[in-house]
């Protein structure tokens, strides 16, 4: 038995996900100003179940700068976010075609 199925096998007799198990789903959000300099969007957003947080819109930091490459103001985007205390943390960004 190799390693990752013995791990996959051992996950499964413990009914433990393999891996951290699906991310929270996507939230919906428009862009309304972005700042590459300062890894920061400002996002007009939708229900954000994951942290609880209504729809309103609020500046976000962006976990590295490649996530706002060619993303720009007024385009609609599917998004995560990390909430860590105070600090809410955009990881994944994706614009709807
Ligand atoms: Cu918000």
């Amino acid at each position: 038995m190799n390693k990752s199925l013995l791990i996959a096998t051992l996950a499964t007799l413990f009914s433990l996900p393999v891996q951290a198990a699906d991310p929270a789903p996507l939230s919906q959000g428009e862009v309304r100003k972005v700042d590459s300099a300062a890894q920061k969007i400002t996002l007009r957003h939708g229900p954000i179940a994951s942290i609880g947080m209504p729809p309103m819109t609020m500046v976000f930091e962006v976990a590295n700068a490649q996530l706002l490459e060619g993303v720009s103001a007024g385009e609609k985007v599917n998004f995560q976010v990390q909430q860590q205390g105070n600090r809410y943390i955009v990881t994944e960004l994706q614009v709807v075609e």
